[in-house]
């Protein structure tokens, strides 16, 4: 399921938005600007042909907006996962319940592991899982032992020593044909050998995290290097303005989970 996709799951942000987790220094996200970016987002996924599913915000988890960290879908099978932050524990039950119709009896990481969806990248042949301060190695352990029972090969990659890389998919993001869009941080790594590789360069590290939806890449804006690259590719992106997540250390990928 590398990349056509039929559904998402998204949540949109609460008021208390800017009470979430960040290790930015931009300042508070808008609240306001905040809905108004992630309505033009659930309207990019809409017109790509995706049927959606958009939960109104918790008030009571203010990284709720994230989606994509609470549950681990793959091909055939989903896991809700542990998130490796205390106060985002609560934010599985709402996620599970909504894919409970498409997963009725999804896999579930259970203590003391953790998993952020946010470290898992899937690729055609294999599912990467990332080592983070949120997921730990049993967590990965757990995460790749359902994987297997769904068919589904793993291999763990060990980014913990990346400065600013919140999650694996903070600095990799899949675009199908067996190629990665790698910030040049990590390209080195050799996990990502097998792959061919479209590099994001300096200064536009937050590029790194987009999103290949059916015929579109869909492209933080304001990184127009890597846009470039991704066209020289034959891809056509989708610029999609995210300021108000990317000051709480959100990329586009997290805000939803599609399948
Ligand atoms: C957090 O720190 O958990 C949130 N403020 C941001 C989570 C972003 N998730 C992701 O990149 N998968």
């Amino acid at each position: 399921m590398a990349t056509r996709f039929a559904r998402a799951l998204l949540r949109r942000p609460g008021r208390r938005f800017a009470a979430g987790l960040t290790t930015g220094s931009e300042g508070p996200p808008d609240i306001d600007l905040a809905l108004a970016q992630h309505a033009a987002y659930a309207e990019a996924l809409a017109g790509l042909g995706l049927s959606l599913t958009i939960l109104e915000a918790d008030e009571g988890f203010p990284d709720g907006v994230f989606v994509e960290d609470a549950a681990v879908v793959a091909e055939g099978g989903a896991v809700i996962t542990r998130p490796g932050a205390s106060s985002r524990a609560g934010e599985t039950a709402a996620i599970a319940k909504a894919l409970s119709g498409a997963f009725p009896s999804p896999a579930r990481i259970e203590a003391p592991g953790t998993v952020d969806g946010g470290d898992v990248c899937e690729t055609d042949d294999i599912v990467l899982i990332g080592l983070s301060e949120r997921t730990n190695p049993e967590g990965a352990r757990q995460l790749a032992a359902h994987l297997a029972a769904l068919g589904r090969p793993s291999e763990v990659v060990d980014a913990l020593g990346v400065a600013g890389l919140l999650h694996l998919k903070s600095g990799i993001s899949y675009l199908g044909d067996g190629r990665l869009a790698v910030d040049q941080r990590v390209a080195h790594l050799p996990a990502f050998a097998r792959f061919e590789r479209a590099v994001v360069g300096p200064g536009e590290a937050y590029a790194a995290n987009c999103v290949r939806v059916n015929e579109r890449v869909l492209v933080a804006q304001g990184y127009p290097r890597f846009a470039e690259t991704l066209e020289r590719l034959g891809y056509r992106p989708l610029l999609l303005d995210v300021s108000e997540f990317r000051k709480m250390d959100g990329g586009l990928s997290c805000l939803s989970i599609r399948f």
